[in-house]
């Protein structure tokens, strides 16, 4: 569905209307070069293939500080002195953005979108409040909402955790505000709501019940299950993967490990992984490893697309411009079936020294044209070489035969030792690794 440009009262990004497509040869930092929102590549449009969002923490709330200064990046929605009337203003200026950028989604967390009261009444209600702002604005515009969340790691409450915190207190805190977030979610027809385990971990074992923590974090979130199918939430319950930062073991350190609890808990019905390129790396894996494991276990859910600096470990959250990166998680995403009910959302920011209004666009242009252009070449790379021919082939021994019976359990250890006997020693096959490097090279046109 097209988007139509929202402003409210005040036009936050003048002489900027919606960002068009011109084309690769446009040398127009305020337009698409590989963005075609209805271009049809590999059955889909551009559009239904991305399903891109916009994060409003890092877009409409940064101001770019860091542990040695102050924000630097003035956002004139965030000046006022009243949160409520500065709230609506961020609003404003999100929907402006998102439906200049002509983006179909957005995500949010509850204090992104609305200031914490002193009680949690008070919280509630100020959230109810900028909620049914949004509907308007989601109505006016066509832009919807990806998913929501609450931020449980912020406020000092949360400093041993959310869900796993050793006071009950606080845990009930952690209820009130996803309890909060659930009913905006399903009040903006969210179609997923998302969990990150911001400070759902620890630092020394010495002080934790680690084993106890982790049952509370399941019962926490079976209930927020019950309770989100209870009020009409249908979607997908996603859980975001992250391996450090804030604590130093965090529970749930990647993929896998998620793949592991949701299973052990009996949660993979309605849970499914979000999964974020720096996130994966700090783990160190690829985003496409963690993609893969994630739709091997039919677990895929979502995507947070940034990346990391590749010389420094930490969660920098820079606008993805690594094409070749982009273009093998396009990669694995085309095999595997795409995004369903999931999408790309931008949890990136602009760096502190990016001072500009226009720099915000130009980031996610920038990052938008890098996953296009790479879907484009991944979908050649699949089209037309042998890509996928030689990778069947490396596995062809257990096609038929032997091989084959081993697969379907019939061959047993005693007489795989026979065979490996009577076979003598194997020939060495080559993996061909920098064929498949020099491939993707290849195609980066
Ligand atoms: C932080 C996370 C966070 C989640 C939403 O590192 O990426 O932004 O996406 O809570
Ligand atoms: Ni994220
Ligand atoms: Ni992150």
């Amino acid at each position: 569905m097209p988007i139509t440009v929202t402003t409210g009262e005040k036009e936050y990004f003048p002489g900027i209307g919606q960002i068009p497509f011109e084309g690769p040869d446009s040398d127009n930092p305020l337009a698409f070069k590989f963005y075609d929102a209805d271009r049809i590549v590999a059955g889909k449009t551009m559009r239904d293939h991305f399903r891109f969002a916009i994060a409003y923490w890092h877009t409409f709330c940064n101001t770019g500080d860091d542990p040695f200064g102050p924000g630097t990046q003035p956002l004139p929605w965030l000046e006022g002195g009243d949160p409520m009337q500065i709230a609506r203003q961020k609003l404003d200026a999100a929907f402006e953005f998102i439906s200049k950028l002509g983006v179909p989604f957005y995500c949010f967390h509850d204090r992104d979108m609305a200031p914490e009261g002193k009680t949690v009444p008070e919280s509630e209600k100020n959230l109810q409040v900028l909620v049914e702002l949004a509907k308007a604005k989601q109505k006016a515009s066509g832009i919807k909402l990806l998913w929501g969340t609450a931020n449980v790691f912020g406020n000092p409450r949360y400093m041993n955790g959310a869900a796993t915190n050793p006071d009950f207190h606080v845990l009930t805190h952690a209820a009130a505000q996803v309890k909060a977030a659930l009913e905006a979610t399903v009040a903006l027809g969210g179609e997923n709501y998302v969990f990150w385990g911001g400070r759902e971990g620890y630092f020394t074992l010495l002080n934790t019940q680690m084993k106890r923590e982790i049952d509370h974090l399941a019962m926490f979130l079976q209930k927020a299950r019950d309770y989100g199918r209870k009020i009409g939430f249908k979607g997908t319950f996603l859980i975001e993967p992250k391996p450090m930062e804030p604590t130093k073991h965090q529970y749930d350190y990647d993929v896998s490990t998620v793949i592991g609890f949701l299973r052990h808990y009996g949660l993979d019905r309605d849970f499914k992984i979000n999964i974020e390129n720096n996130h994966a790396t700090l783990a160190g894996h690829t985003f496409a490893h963690e993609v893969q494991t994630a739709a091997d276990a039919g677990l895929f859910g979502s995507l947070d697309v940034n990346q990391g600096d590749p010389y420094n470990g930490w969660d920098t959250d820079e606008f993805l411009h690594n094409l070749y990166d982009a273009v093998e998680l396009m990669l694995v995403m085309l095999r595997v079936g795409g995004l369903g009910h999931g999408g790309m959302n931008f949890d990136a920011k602009t760096r502190r020294c990016s001072t500009d209004l226009d720099d915000i666009f130009i980031a996610h242009i920038s990052s938008i044209d890098t996953l296009a252009r790479a879907l484009v070449i991944a979908d050649d790379i699949l089209q037309k070489s042998n890509f996928l021919a030689k990778r069947r082939e490396r596995y062809a021994s257990f096609d038929s035969g032997k091989g084959l019976a081993f697969e379907q359990g019939k061959v047993g250890l005693d007489e795989l030792a026979e065979l490996a006997a009577e076979w003598g020693e194997p020939k060495l096959i080559s993996a061909k690794q920098e064929w498949y490097e020099s491939l993707i090279n290849q195609y980066l046109r």
